[in-house]
């Protein structure tokens, strides 16, 4: 790997919580912990952690920093059920939504409490001064609230991360490039004015988890501080940068943040399989790169991907765009090779075209056209 521009050269902290990949929702849930797995050997394998400043384990949350946000009942709940007493758990089984989406695992409490750590390493790291970026691909599970489990999430660990940063830094920008809505992080924040949320995601109604419409917009002191973009099926990369850059760049100059919290959701990838979006991984990746740019302090998460080799190639290639390396398209050889057969062993297959664009050149510039407005109210 060979260093793009050293002048862009930025100290970037990884997070890799131990043991994080080993955990299984079960047999056919489309969530597939192993996708980290598969991600770490990537970033090592092209010799990343070499241009990464330093590698992290990171100790698991504690329940005292899980209560930081969560309710005690909840956490408590967490902590005690397991696939084998959960039937003497019924009722609280049912009042914090575990079930399909969100089953009962072995060893689910501690899975939390390691991809939340990473998140909140990676922030405490931020608000030292001693990192410009910080990832943890671990994290970024967006839906969890409060007091309950909600689509593959159980403790939200953005709000964990943005909730530090606010220890240090007065206003944050959350993005969340996941093709579902950011409704969780949304809610947490959705009554201040010190976090500004912009999630871009598909909208129908019926889409999971159907909030997120365009003209949701915040409460109180937060009114106008939560931005959503709500898409139709199979955006393609142009249009997609072409919204994403436009409407970044008016939230930065508008909000002015201290720091960034990103979340890279990779089921906007074309061909995911609960996803209906047309990205390429280089586009995703340009959405990282634009961000990267504006030169602040850099939370980046993982979230969404389901159909994993292409979760970890896109997760491999965005840590090389952070930290400044350019890597070749040949996948360096891993025990998982087998996973990356499809596209004789490249880090770009075409991913694209498989769904019809229903986005339209005026369904855009509507949706421009309504956030411009709704940033004017920030001017003064
Ligand atoms: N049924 N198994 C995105 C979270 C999306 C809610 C419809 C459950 C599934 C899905 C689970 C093996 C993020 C809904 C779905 C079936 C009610 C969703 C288990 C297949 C399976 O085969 C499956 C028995 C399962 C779940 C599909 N669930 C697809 N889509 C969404 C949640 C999370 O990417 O944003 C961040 C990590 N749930 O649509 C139902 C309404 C439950
Ligand atoms: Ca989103
Ligand atoms: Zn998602």
């Amino acid at each position: 790997t060979e260093r793009v521009n050293p002048h862009s050269r930025r100290t970037v902290s990884y997070y890799f919580p131990k043991g994080v990949g080993s955990y299984h929702f079960g047999e056919r849930h489309p969530m597939k912990p192993h996708r980290l797995t598969l991600t770490n050997s990537l970033v090592m394998g092209y010799g990343l952690d070499k241009q990464i400043h330093e590698i992290f384990d990171a100790r698991p949350a504690t329940r005292e920093e899980l209560e930081t946000y969560h309710d005690t009942d909840y956490i408590e709940y967490l902590s005690r059920v397991t696939p084998q007493n959960q039937g003497t758990f019924k009722t609280e089984v049912e009042a914090h939504n575990c079930g399909e989406d969100c089953p009962v695992f072995a060893g689910m409490y501690d899975f939390c409490r390691k991809y939340a750590g990473g998140t909140l390493a990676a922030a405490r790291k931020l608000c030292s001064g001693r990192t410009d970026i910080a990832i943890n691909w671990s994290g970024g599970l967006h839906h969890a609230k409060r007091g309950e489990a909600s689509g593959f999430c159980y403790v939200n660990d953005i709000v964990l991360g943005i909730l530090e940063l606010l220890r240090y830094y007065p206003r944050v920008l959350y993005i969340d490039i996941d093709i579902h809505h950011g409704d969780g992080v949304e809610l947490a924040f959705y009554h201040t004015n010190r976090v500004m949320t912009l999630s871009f995601h598909k909208y129908t109604g019926d889409f999971f988890p159907g909030t997120g419409k365009l003209d949701d917009n915040g409460i109180g002191l937060g009114k106008h501080f939560a931005l959503n973009v709500p898409l139709k099926d199979g955006i393609d990369d142009k249009m997609y940068l072409e919204l994403f850059t436009n409407i970044v760049s008016e939230v930065r100059d508008k909000f002015q943040p201290s720091a960034i919290v990103l979340q890279c959701g990779a089921d906007s990838l074309g061909c995911d399989r609960l996803g209906a979006f047309n990205l390429s991984i280089k586009a995703h990746g340009d959405c990282v790169a634009y961000v990267r740019a504006f030169g602040l302090p850099l939370l980046v998460l993982g979230g969404g991907g389901y159909t994993v080799k292409n979760v970890s190639r896109c997760w491999a290639y965005e840590t090389a765009v952070l930290a400044g390396a350019s890597v070749p398209d040949a996948l360096p050889r891993t025990p998982y090779d087998a996973f990356f057969a499809d596209s004789g062993y490249t880090l770009h297959p075409p991913l694209t075209g498989r769904v019809d664009n229903l986005n339209t050149p005026a369904s855009l510039k509507k949706i421009v056209g309504a956030v411009r407005n709704k940033l004017r109210y920030l001017e003064g």
